[in-house]
């Protein structure tokens, strides 16, 4: 039987040292990639195609319950249609604000999808509705395979191991990272009564993620609850954050940044050189809009207003009403 690495569910071999799968002794149960991400923070990275994502999801049988997996930092509920018998789970709950409240989060998710059978809030680094979750999940998949399904990054592997953690003698043992494609097979797994698939995840072709040097990515990520940031706004102004974006403000308003708390955000008065050049966003605001940057930050704007952004890489902006 060919092998499956624990870590990331590609096939194991010992053949090509650059290859994926690649382990020096074939006995062995973690691929050398996996190996030197969890022992070492050293990521290869891998250029995973949603094609062969979507081939995963298409064949999940219809019998089987979908665990659709969102982290509240993206919010991101693209393809989520293309599922029947399906709950949500929103994670990462942790790093959000103590005072967003979770019936504006339910709220906003009701409105966007239908037929769903129930929406869980939590977070797997803090412990936070885990069993709520677990349960639910017992009930709606009791004798089914349940698939955990989402953009890549959304937490369904570190989800996956709080359970083994909580409910299994065993230790957990996918591997998981703030990197984009760590997960790169299905991934079989039996909790208690449970028959769990990993799966790998839609990548986001439209995230800076996919742009930044690994150093960088850790300075976007944010490791514990977003502090908001306001600035007001008197007018018109000018601000950068690092060098990836400029936001252009036309009228007054106070704004508010969720984003991670060690990146710079400062007024500036003249455009940005290299930026101006790049990526320009127009954006009409009506009011109550958030801009979401996928992956970096949302800003939440409260009256209806002209916003110019302009990013150094092809990434997405986009609007959508206040999440807080
Ligand atoms: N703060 C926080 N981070 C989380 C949580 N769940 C996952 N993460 C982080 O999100 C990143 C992606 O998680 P992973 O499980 O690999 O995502 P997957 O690609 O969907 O399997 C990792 O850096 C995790 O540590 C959570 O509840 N809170
Ligand atoms: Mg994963």
């Amino acid at each position: 039987m060919i092998k499956k690495c624990i870590g990331c569910g590609y096939y194991l071999q010992d053949k090509d040292k650059n290859g994926l799968g690649y382990v020096p002794d074939i006995n062995r149960e973690l691929c050398e990639r996996c190996f030197r991400l969890k022992n070492y923070g050293n990521y290869q990275s891998v250029t995973l195609n949603n094609i062969d994502y979507k081939k995963i999801i298409n064949n999940i049988p219809t019998t089987s319950l979908v665990v659709y997996v969102v982290s509240l930092l993206n919010f991101n509920l693209d393809f989520i249609n293309d599922f029947n018998n399906y709950m949500i789970v929103l994670t990462k709950k942790d790093l959000l604000p103590k005072t967003v409240k979770d019936e504006k989060l339910l709220k906003y998710v009701k409105n966007k999808v239908n037929n769903c059978l129930d929406i869980e809030i939590v977070s797997a680094n803090k412990n936070y509705s885990i069993d709520k979750l677990y349960n639910k999940i017992k009930e709606y998949g009791k004798n089914k395979d349940i698939y955990f399904v989402g953009m890549t990054n959304s937490g369904k592997s570190t989800l996956i191991n709080t359970f083994i953690k909580n409910y299994t003698n065993e230790t957990p043992k996918i591997t998981t990272s703030i990197y984009p494609s760590t997960t790169l097979n299905k991934i079989n797994l039996t909790i208690g009564d449970l028959k769990i698939i990993d799966t790998p995840g839609l990548l986001n072709t439209k995230s800076i993620l996919n742009y930044l040097p690994l150093n960088e990515i850790k300075k976007i990520t944010p490791k514990r609850e977003l502090k908001p940031r306001s600035y007001q706004i008197k007018g018109s102004a000018k601000l950068l954050i690092e060098n990836y974006l400029q936001i252009n403000i036309q009228g007054s308003d106070n704004i508010v940044f969720f984003i991670s708390n060690n990146l710079n955000i400062k007024r500036i008065t003249r455009d940005n050189e290299i930026l101006k050049n790049k990526y320009k966003h127009n954006l009409v605001l009506n009011s109550n809009n958030d801009i979401v940057i996928d992956d970096l930050c949302f800003i939440k704007f409260q009256k209806a207003i002209q916003v110019e952004v302009y990013t150094l890489h092809d990434i997405n902006v986009t609007l959508r009403n206040n999440l807080i």
